[in-house]
């Protein structure tokens, strides 16, 4: 599957024709591009073999010339072009959050800036302030601060799709494999791929793997590799014997293991990636799987999920472990995007591939008046768009669209449009994105304002964040929880991989103090439908039952919660 690689060329001559002053219209094309190509539901290869690449969404006549030749090739020399063209450091400079190609093209030719280790050092000294201004600089600074550690660990939803491949890869050799680690345990972020196999070719098998850089260490029961991408990955080869044992200790936490570890020894055993054994006499207790492990130590079976010494041991020890929400149990969608404002693909497409997911419901969140970047909607064109809804409706029956708003707090804390037209809609999500960097006594209350309003229904992506990116909102959590709490308001996991918001330490602090949560996708095209697997990811660390969740209830209990 080279899906991946392709988006990353087009995601770099998207940068690259940015950097080199080229038509804006073309970067813009080239990044949709991209995300098409991320999103798409098969192999890119079998469309190309199929001579159909023009027919993907956004992929023109010009685009799909360039996978073509990529794919035949390997290479692509228009972008080789292109790179001659852009001064050197300008694309490295443009991961920066805040630099934009103009910037990075100044910082490069003017002040001979290539790297983000000298633009952090001129930024440091003060030597770049007179390039871009005291307040920009400040806030560079903070962001290359930041890029540092946001670098070195990927994104959970980067994590799983080069596990999936990994994993296929091996499956085409007839070899089994399953990952472990912190991707396992469903972290928002991942340092290195831990897998596990009992297929003792699996260390000769992943040489051949395309993505393969190097191999950095190598013995008979454990493989460690580079890939091209820079991600580490361990493979682990385990006796079916010992497998349980293996897959509860390179599982973790380490610190999860380390209270399994005390209880073992509270016991006269020791535990191990090999087996539970008795210390005395060295004889087997458990091993070959996780349950009987856990069964032996007078537990039931811990989710991978908890497994990070939040409570988890004490609670399966009364058998009192929560019996978590799956995304199977969501029955409808809660926030997406649709061509009305920022959104790839147009209602009815949306809905179509919702009904295919099996909803039975969503909602529509197209964003409101003063998100202008994101072509927020007048009162006027929301009262077309509901009657497109309405038709919609009538047709795609008993499947239902719910109206709904995503509706900017504004600076002061009021809302996008007045209270009556608020009311014309069945749900109304409010979300804090502009004058975030207000102080944290502000922006609190815009989020105890927003969620005091009458018409308010859920907060959105409450802090804001953009992980490894954007810091959170400092708001105070607490207190907006206390407010949603006593408004009987809810508060959203939003599934967008970036922003996972809640997260599971704050849902888990909502779903205790009696607040219901929604999951959602933030969907901005059909593709991202599947973000509601990563916000179900989030739930599950935060211990949530279905019945804490809102969009788990069937319509009529749903619509009965929003009036
Ligand atoms: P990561 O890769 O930084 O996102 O986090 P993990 O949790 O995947 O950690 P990693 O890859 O270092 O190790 C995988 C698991 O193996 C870890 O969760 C627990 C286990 N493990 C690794 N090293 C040790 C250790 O020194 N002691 C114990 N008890 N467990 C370890
Ligand atoms: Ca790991
Ligand atoms: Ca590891
Ligand atoms: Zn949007």
């Amino acid at each position: 599957m080279r899906n991946h690689d392709v988006a990353e060329l087009l995601e770099k001559l998207s940068l690259l024709s940015e950097a080199a002053g080229e038509d804006r219209f073309k970067a813009i094309a080239y990044r949709r591009a991209s995300t098409s190509i991320k999103n798409l539901g098969e192999d890119v290869e079998d469309v190309w073999k199929r001579g159909e690449l023009d027919q993907i969404q956004y992929v023109g006549e010009g685009i799909a010339k360039k996978i073509d030749e990529y794919l035949r090739t390997g290479k692509l020399e228009f972008l080789e072009k292109l790179e001659k063209k852009v001064p050197a450091g300008v694309v490295e400079l443009m991961q920066v959050q805040g630099i934009g190609p103009r910037t990075a093209y100044k910082l490069s030719k003017e002040y001979g800036v290539r790297t983000i280790e000298q633009l952090k050092e001129g930024l440091t000294t003060g030597a770049l302030t007179p390039a871009v201004g005291e307040v920009i600089a400040k806030r560079l600074l903070e962001s290359v601060e930041k890029a540092k550690p946001g670098q070195s660990r990927m994104l959970l939803v980067e994590a799983v799709y080069l596990s999936k491949d990994i994993i296929a890869f091996f499956r085409s050799k007839g070899v089994v494999v399953e990952t472990a680690g912190s991707l396992r345990r469903g972290k928002e972020t991942v340092g290195d791929l831990d897998i596990l196999t009992s297929d003792a070719r699996a260390p000769k098998v992943v040489e051949e793997y395309p993505g393969l850089d190097r191999v950095i260490g190598s013995g008979s029961t454990k493989t460690s590799v580079v890939l091209k991408n820079g991600v580490q990955v361990d493979i682990r080869v385990i006796k079916k014997r010992d497998y349980g044992a293996a897959l509860i200790y390179f599982t973790g936490s380490k610190d999860h293991n380390v209270l399994l570890r005390s209880l073992s020894i509270e016991r006269g055993w020791r535990l191990n990636e090999y087996s539970l054994s008795d210390t005395k006499t060295g004889k087997r207790v458990a091993g070959r799987t996780e349950a009987e492990v856990y069964g032996k130590l007078g537990l039931s079976y811990i989710p991978p999920e908890l497994r990070e010494a939040r409570g988890e041991i004490e609670a399966a020890r009364e058998g009192k472990l929560p019996s978590l929400v799956e995304a199977k149990d969501l029955r409808g969608d809660l926030q997406m995007h649709s061509t009305w404002s920022d959104g790839a693909d147009e209602l009815e497409k949306m809905a179509a591939a919702a009904r295919k997911r099996g909803y039975e419901y969503i909602a529509f969140t197209d964003h409101s008046v003063s998100v202008g970047v994101a072509n927020g909607l007048s009162e006027e064109r929301f009262r077309k768009q509901w009657k497109a809804i309405d038709e919609l409706n009538d047709r795609l029956k008993p499947f239902r669209i719910i109206k709904s708003v995503e509706a900017e707090v504004r600076s002061d804390g009021t809302l996008d449009y007045g209270r009556s037209f608020l009311e014309n809609f069945e749900m109304v999500g409010a979300s804090i994105h502009q004058a975030y960097r207000q102080s944290p006594e502000k922006l609190t209350e815009r989020a105890v304002m927003a969620l005091s309003h009458p018409a308010v229904d859920v907060l959105f992506h409450p802090t804001n964040r953009l992980i490894g990116k954007r810091d959170p909102n400092p708001i105070d959590l607490p207190k907006v929880i206390a407010t949603a709490k006593d408004n009987g308001k809810m508060l959203e996991i939003d599934g967008s991989p970036m922003r996972m918001d809640l997260d599971d330490v704050w849902a888990r602090r909502a779903m205790e103090e009696g607040v219901n949560l929604i999951i959602d996708s933030d969907a901005h095209s059909i593709g991202e439908l599947e973000n509601v697997e990563y916000g179900t990811t989030v739930a599950r660390r935060a211990w949530l039952e279905k019945k804490n969740v809102a969009n788990t209830l069937p319509l009529e209990g749903l619509l009965k919660m929003l009036t």
